[in-house]
């Protein structure tokens, strides 16, 4: 087994970007369950999100959603980010949610529709360009609901002509994520529907365009371990939407559902050099916390993913390829499995001490008394809230 010195030293350099939507309300279709003290403005979205860095120490960025978070000067909100001691991260396109995309937005059958969503997605670059932000991150509600509601074929032709002038505007550091998602708010088809789609067209369109893969946008039983490995042995894996489910796109907390899932995720991610910082994979959650709290739900998604990074870090890599290239399967699933059931907990609560942090960053929350100020304090405005 791996040192644990050096596997706290690989723990330390982890970056995890928490979204500014999961600080606001959401729910479902059926019912939005206000909090007290969701903020009302993008400043306090980041104020909020430094406390989750705070805490955790691996939390440093925090992603927009355009036009949610959209603000009149966003080299401003950077600074602010700064001062609050977090940075803007992947700037998220919202081309889903405005009367003019009911039949999609850049496989849209209307030209003025397909040229205003693609508007959108240019002026997210230029945000990028004011926010220092490395990533565009697409992700299309476009489908269709009938077969013959509209040409499968000529959709993605339309798809691939609005991902190509978005590539072209790329500047040299910047990068594009597509992600897919097998259905929803489309029903029959969806113009990204799996990783295979999204890789394809990344490929045509070069290095600057990689596959997000959000865990929650698969059939059930997806092997999305398998995806991951791929992926990252093609080159194209750009980042994670981490969150849980149990049936469709649930947003539940990461690890939250199946923690199993998560480490063979994150073994694969170790396995298949993605841990490397160089490797550029972007560590982020994409999550709502309908009914429980917003802060400390994400601290401990943070920390759910640290545990299961520490885990897969802890796989003893020269005994399972001995037990592997031996054809031993009983010993490999073992090294394997004695991983996931090692208790990581002392070792982050630990590597936590060695950081300056409290060793259980919810319970240092919950004392801090961040949570009694903020309802006390934002009093008025309006609600942040998913889809505002
Ligand atoms: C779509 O379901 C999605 O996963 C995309 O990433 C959106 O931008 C995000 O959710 C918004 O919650
Ligand atoms: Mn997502």
């Amino acid at each position: 087994m791996a040192a644990t010195s050096a596997i706290k030293d690989l723990l330390r350099t982890q970056q995890i970007e928490t979204p500014s939507w999961a600080y606001g309300n959401s729910g479902t279709r059926f019912k939005v369950f206000a909090q007290p003290g969701v903020p009302r403005t993008v400043e306090e979205k980041i104020d909020d999100a430094a406390q989750v860095h705070a805490f955790t120490g691996v939390a440093p960025s925090v992603a927009l959603h355009i036009p949610w978070d959209r603000v009149a000067d966003y080299r401003k909100l950077a600074e602010y980010a700064e001062s609050a001691g977090v940075r803007l991260g992947a700037i998220n396109a919202n081309v889903f949610q405005d009367d003019d995309y009911k039949l999609g937005s850049v496989t849209n059958p209307d030209p003025k529709v397909r040229r205003k969503a693609l508007d959108h997605l240019l002026e997210c670059v230029d945000i990028m360009d004011a926010t220092g932000s490395r990533d565009l991150k697409l992700w299309f509600a476009d489908g269709t609901n009938y077969p013959g509601q509209d040409d499968i074929r000529t959709r993605q032709d339309r798809l691939a002509e609005a991902l190509a002038a978005v590539y072209e505007r790329l500047g040299e550091q910047q990068r594009m994520l597509l992600e897919y998602k097998l259905f929803e708010p489309a029903f029959y088809t969806t113009d990204v529907p799996d990783w295979g789609t999204s890789y394809a067209h990344c490929v045509q369109l070069g290095d600057k365009a990689q596959v997000c893969v959000d865990t929650g946008h698969h059939a059930p039983g997806t092997n999305i371990e398998f995806i991951v490995a791929f992926l990252l042995r093609a080159g194209k894996l750009g980042a994670f939407d981490f969150n849980s489910r149990f049936y469709a796109d649930d947003d539940l907390m990461v690890g939250a559902a199946d923690p199993f899932q998560l480490f063979r995720i994150m073994y694969e991610v170790v396995r298949g050099g993605g841990y490397d910082p160089a490797a550029g994979v972007a560590f982020m959650l994409d999550q709502c916390h309908n009914i429980e709290a917003k802060i400390p739900g994400q601290i401990r998604s943070v920390c759910n993913v640290q545990e299961a990074t520490a885990k897969a870090l802890l796989v003893d890599r020269a005994a399972l390829a001995e037990a592997q290239d031996s054809g031993d399967v009983l010993a490999a699933n073992d090294v394997f499995m004695d991983a996931f059931h090692t208790d990581v907990r002392p070792l982050l609560a630990e590597l936590r001490t060695e950081l300056g942090l409290d060793p259980d960053p919810v319970a240092a929350y919950r004392r801090s008394g961040y949570q009694e100020r903020i309802v006390a304090e934002r009093i008025g405005g309006s609600q942040a809230g998913w889809g505002a």
